[in-house]
């Protein structure tokens, strides 16, 4: 009796982030997502600059890397050519998504796209070796912090839920974590509902992880879920933040 497979959408070869991150639990997920809804075959990834720039090597879809932060960008155009046959999400971690490429983030949620962004936040950059990202907590060492960052020096962290929630544009914003098995489930629940909502046309979908980075945060794979859900989830609250179709539903 087969008790454990690996998803048909993600490749078989071994992934090479560090010890206790929580990048390779995401692509599971999303990759369960892809075998569940039965769309590997029109499914096309974008691959943003961060460490899960090889994610292309991961995902067995079609895959596309984008240029730093305009993963979104390059999903437009990729979901506008042929909108009935293509499945696009992308996969951006925080200094991607909410620094370099936060005006491609807010355009296509304001455009509501209708495209599946998941956003990986781990309040640093993770690749490049720990450098402050816009979502590095006040107080929090970093490569550029070595003090803590000081929101006076420089400015408070973005929630980026929060802040496309003020949008009209966006159809469902959700933050999740994968901090914990009941937190694992919960996140593919969100994952599969961003799919969904894009199958049924209904826009722009983005799902924030909460995530971590035992290497850069200087802190054993274990010590770093327990910051995380000390430190990090006081200052991103989980939640569903936009539900557009639910609230119509509702109001009906
Ligand atoms: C145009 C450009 N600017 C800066 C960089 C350097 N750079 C590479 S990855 C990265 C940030 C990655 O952090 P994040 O998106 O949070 O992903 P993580 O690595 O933590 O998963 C930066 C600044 C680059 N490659 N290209």
């Amino acid at each position: 009796m087969v008790v454990f497979e690996k998803p048909h959408a993600l490749t078989d070869v071994p992934m090479h982030y560090c010890p206790g991150c929580l990048h390779g639990i995401v692509h599971r997920l999303v990759a369960e997502v892809i075998d569940e809804l039965g769309i590997e075959g029109k499914t096309i990834g974008i691959a943003p600059v961060g460490c899960s720039v090889m994610a292309y090597n991961y995902f067995n879809c079609d895959m596309i890397e984008a240029a730093h932060g305009r993963a979104p960008a390059v999903a437009t155009g990729v979901k506008r050519a042929d909108p009935e046959n293509h499945i696009v999400f992308t996969y951006q971690g925080d200094g991607d998504l909410a620094s370099i490429g936060m005006a491609e983030t807010v355009h296509a949620a304001a455009r509501n796209e209708n495209i599946t962004v998941i956003f990986i936040n781990n309040a640093i950059y993770g690749m490049t070796g720990g450098q402050m990202a816009p979502t590095s907590l006040p107080g929090q060492v970093t490569q550029t912090s070595p003090y803590g960052r000081d929101p006076k020096l420089c400015g408070y962290p973005v929630r980026v839920c929060e802040m496309l929630s003020e949008l009209e544009g966006p159809e469902y914003l959700e933050r999740v974590t994968v901090a914990d098995v009941k937190n694992v489930r919960n996140a593919k629940k969100a994952i599969k509902k961003a799919f969904q909502n894009q199958i049924d046309g209904k826009g722009f979908s983005l799902i924030e992880v909460v995530s971590t980075c035992p290497t850069n945060w200087g802190m054993t794979p274990q010590k770093a879920i327990d910051w995380l859900k000390e430190n990090m989830l006081a200052y991103y609250p989980l939640g569903v933040y936009k539900d557009r179709s639910a609230a119509k539903e509702e109001a009906k």
